[in-house]
C-alpha cells in the first residue's frame, strides 16, 4: 500500500459495535469483566484503550514497523527508551538536538548512572572513537533541531550492528513520509507526535515504533508500568491529523523551499540552514535518505546581536513567536532563549546555536503571504 492510502486507512476499521467509520473516542478508564480475567481484551485504560490501539497500529504502519506505542509526550517516549538501560550503560548521541532531550539525558538519567557522549555524528570516525564495550545505544536526531544537520542513518546502523549496539532515531522533523529509519536498519524510531504527526498544534504526545517483539514487550511494559499514556481524545485528534500527513508534508516542503531560497537571497540574512540546498554539508545524505527536505529552516542575521534577532521576531505577523513546530500554521522561534535554553551557552554555541539564530516552522499557508511577512520582519 502506498503512503497516502496508509495515512488514510492504516490501523483504522469501522467500529465493530456500531459501524462508525471514524474510530470512536473510548472515553473510559475501565472495562467490565464477566468474571475475574474474563473480558473482551481490555481491562484498564493505562494498559489498553481501543482509540489508542488504532493510533498505535496506524503509526506502526506508517513507519513500516510491527509495533507502535504512544506516550503522553515526546519526552515520555524518550524516557521509556532510556529506561531500557542500566546504570553504567553508555549512550552516544548527536551533539545538536532538541534542548529537552539534552536536558532529560544530562539532568535526569546521568543522575541514575547512565553516561552520555554528545558527538558530531556527521563524522562516522567520531562515533567509532566514542564506542566502548559499555555502549548500548546510539541516539540519532536527523535533521537536527535546530541546526538542520543530517546524519547518515544507514551508515550509523551498519557501524552499530558490528558491536550489537541499538540505534534509536528521533524522526520528528522528517516524519515517516520523508524518512523511514527502520527500513535503514534502526531498532527504534521515536516521535514527538506533538509536531507534524498531530499537525494542528492541539495535542502533546510521543510515539515509539519498533520491529522486534522482545523490544516491544519491554517498552509496552514500561508504558504501562510507568504510566505516561495519552488519553483517547488526544489519540482521536492524532488519528485525524495523520489522514492528511502526506498532503501537509508536500506543502510544508514546497513552502520550505520557497522560503529557504528567499532567505538565502536576503541582504540582512547571514547563513540559512536547510538540507535542501546543494551547498548544505550533508545534502547528499539528505537526498539519499529523505524523500524531500521538509519545512524547518534556521537562519542567522548579519547583525549577530541578540537584540537584532528579537527585533525581527517581534515584527512578524503571520509567523507566530512560539515553541513547537510542525503545525499547519507558521511559527518562528529563538532557540537560544526558548527551545534550547536548557543547553549551556558554550555547549550550544559549539554547534552553531548563536544568539542571532532564528528557527522557522514553515506552515501550509500561501507562500506569497509568508514571504510578505518575512519582508516586513527583515526589512526590504
Ligand atoms: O514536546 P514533546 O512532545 O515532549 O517532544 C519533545 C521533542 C523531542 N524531539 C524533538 C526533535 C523535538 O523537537 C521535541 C520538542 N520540540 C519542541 C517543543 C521545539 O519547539 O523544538
Amino acid at each position: 500500500m502506498k503512503f497516502g492510502t496508509q495515512a488514510v486507512h492504516a490501523g483504522v476499521s469501522p467500529d465493530p459495535s456500531t459501524g462508525a467509520i471514524m474510530t470512536p473516542i473510548y472515553q473510559t478508564s475501565t472495562y467490565v469483566q464477566e468474571s475475574p480475567g474474563k473480558h473482551k481484551g481490555y481491562e484498564y485504560s493505562r494498559t489498553q484503550n481501543p482509540t489508542r490501539d488504532a493510533l498505535q497500529h496506524s503509526l506502526a504502519a506508517l513507519e513500516n514497523g510491527k509495533h507502535g506505542l504512544v506516550f503522553a509526550s515526546g519526552l515520555a517516549a524518550i524516557d521509556a527508551i532510556i529506561k531500557l538501560l542500566k546504570p553504567g550503560d553508555e549512550v552516544i548521541s548527536t551533539n545538536d538536538l532538541y534542548g529537552g532531550t539534552y536536558r532529560i539525558f544530562k539532568k535526569v538519567f546521568e543522575g541514575f548512572g547512565i553516561v552520555f557522549h554528545f558527538i558530531n555524528m556527521q563524522d562516522t570516525a567520531e562515533i567509532e572513537k566514542a564506542v566502548s564495550e559499555k555502549t548500548r545505544l546510539i541516539w540519532i536526531e536527523t535533521p537536527t533541531n535546530p541546526m538542520m544537520n543530517v546524519v547518515d542513518i544507514a551508515a550509523v546502523c551498519q557501524l552499530a550492528a558490528k558491536s550489537k549496539i541499538m540505534v534509536a532515531v528521533d524522526n520528528t522533523f522528517a516524519t515517516p513520509y520523508l524518512q523511514r529509519p527502520l527500513d535503514m536498519g534502526a531498532d527504534i524510531v521515536m516521535h514527538s507526535v506533538t509536531k507534524y504527526l498531530g499537525g494542528h498544534s492541539d495535542v502533546v504526545m510521543g510515539a515509539i515504533v519498533v520491529n522486534d517483539n522482545v523490544l516491544h514487550e519491554r517498552l509496552a511494559f514500561l508504558q504501562n508500568a510507568c504510566g505516561a499514556v495519552p488519553g483517547p481524545q488526544d489519540a482521536f485528534l492524532v488519528l485525524r491529523g495523520i489522514k492528511t500527513l502526506h498532503l501537509r508534508m508536500d506543502r510544508h516542503c514546497l513552502n520550505g523551499k520557497i522560503i529557504a531560497e528567499f532567505l538565502r537571497s536576503h541582504p540582512a540574512v547571514d547563513k540559512v540552514y536547510w538540507p535542501g540546498f546543494s551547498e548544505h554539508p550533508n545534502h547528499h545524505i539528505a537526498a539519499k535518505q529523505m524523500k524531500d527536505f521538509g519545512g524547518m529552516i534556521s537562519f542567522t542575521l548579519k547583525d549577530d546581536r541578540l537584540e537584532a534577532a528579537f527585533a525581527v521576531l517581534e515584527k512578524f505577523e503571520l509567523f507566530s513567536l512560539a515553541e513547537s513546530l510542525g503545525g499547519v500554521e507558521s511559527l518562528c522561534g529563538h532557540p537560544a532563549s526558548m527551545t534550547h535554553a536548557s543547553i549551556p551557552k558554550e555547549e550550544r554555541e559549539k554547534t552553531g546555536v548563536k544568539d542571532s539564530l532564528i528557527r522557522l516552522s514553515v506552515g501550509i499557508e500561501d507562500a506569497e503571504d509568508l514571504i510578505e511577512d518575512l519582508k516586513k520582519a527583515l526589512g526590504g
